[in-house]
């Protein structure tokens, strides 16, 4: 009979409308093998060096405030231009045909948000109300840059760590304002819809109670978040975020649920550096209603974290071969690593 932890499958994220293999035969047991820790990273709470720090100089030759909370600043090498020439380029071989050669100018605003002025600490080492204001931060930019008569969509991210490609050690994230929906979120988009259409609830509350309900996949909880492998996992340590409210964005969080995001982050990163003793790299971010829709109500705010490492500080997952050129895999079931990020508590 078919069984979940045992027998080779697919499963269907229904949050994105992808799929992932799933291989428990391979690793039916959980690791219990010699977890190596890395030597203790030894960072100053302030480097002269360091572009990010209080006072120093940055790379496109600004100088930053002496700061002592967050502090956001537009990004010196930004990706995206909030003003370039409209246009497209669209070319197909016959007037009939579709468009083989399509192009858009889009807009952007890309900014880099530093958590902190300490050098040494990361997002889950701040204090609670560092952590806050943190949340704070992120809120109000979502506010300010969805104000923008262009800004269709706000991306609050982070990539922690050199394996992720982050370019300094300093605690920080960045935002992304777009003219556009990126693909990944108009996935999101066009499930949350569809969804809430059929149903007149989100999906992400359905998907929650279901999870609530059955537990096996639930790493922590608070009052008013919860964190948990989704059943659709596809890196090995794969959470999902996702408020008990269905609030279409951060901006729409109460005092106390800010609060209460910022204590499961604090949480959840602290799970993710006991794992395999090491500062657990990652990119993480905020999915949130577009901003054409300001009272979106098939969005559900939820934060995804994406962490590359599989058994130890030193062995990572790779997304190769069949997963780049078929679809993604995983050996150890979302389970089972539930299972271990929760012993972690
Ligand atoms: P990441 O570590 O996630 O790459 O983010 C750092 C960003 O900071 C990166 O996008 C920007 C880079 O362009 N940056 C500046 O804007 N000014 C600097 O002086 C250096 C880095
Ligand atoms: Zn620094």
């Amino acid at each position: 009979m078919f069984n979940l932890n045992e027998h080779p499958h697919r499963r269907y994220n229904a949050l994105s409308d992808q799929w992932v293999v799933v291989s428990p035969h391979r690793t039916r047991r959980p690791w219990q093998g010699q977890v190596e820790p890395l030597p203790p990273e030894e960072r100053p709470a302030y480097d002269p060096h360091c572009y990010l720090c209080p006072g120093n100089q940055r790379a496109g030759d600004q100088l930053n405030p002496d700061y002592t909370t967050t502090f956001v600043f537009e990004n010196d090498f930004a990706a995206l231009l909030p003003d370039v020439p409209e246009g497209e380029l669209v070319e197909r071989l016959e007037p009939t045909a579709p468009p083989l050669l399509l192009a858009q100018a889009e807009r952007g605003l890309c900014r880099v948000v530093c958590y902190t002025p300490r050098h040494d600490l990361s997002l889950g080492q701040l204090s609670p109300t560092a952590l806050r204001a943190v949340v704070d931060t992120w809120a109000e930019h979502y506010l300010e840059l969805s104000a923008l008569e262009w800004v269709r969509h706000v991306l609050i991210f982070e990539n922690r760590g050199a394996l992720m490609g982050a370019s300094n050690p300093h605690p920080h994230g960045q935002i992304w304002a777009t003219s556009f929906l990126p693909g990944e979120v108009a996935r999101e988009d066009r499930c949350q819809r569809r969804y809430a259409e059929e149903t007149g609830r989100t999906l992400l509350s359905d998907y929650l109670a279901l999870e609530l309900e059955r537990g096996e996949r639930l790493v922590c909880a608070n009052d008013h978040f919860v964190a948990l492998v989704p059943f659709w996992a596809v890196w090995p340590f794969e959470t999902l975020l996702i408020a008990r409210r269905p609030v279409p964005h951060l901006a729409a969080l109460h005092p106390v649920e800010r609060d209460a995001l910022a204590q499961l982050l604090k949480d959840l990163t602290t799970r993710y550096d006991c794992l395999f003793q090491v500062a657990f790299p990652y990119s993480m971010g905020f999915h949130q209603a577009p901003t054409r829709q300001p009272l979106d109500p098939a969005w559900h705010l939820h934060a995804h974290f994406l962490p590359p490492l599989l058994r130890s500080a030193t062995v990572r997952k790779f997304m190769v071969g069949f997963e780049l050129l078929g679809e993604p895999q995983r050996d150890i079931t979302p389970e089972q690593a539930a299972l271990r990020l929760r012993a972690l508590g």
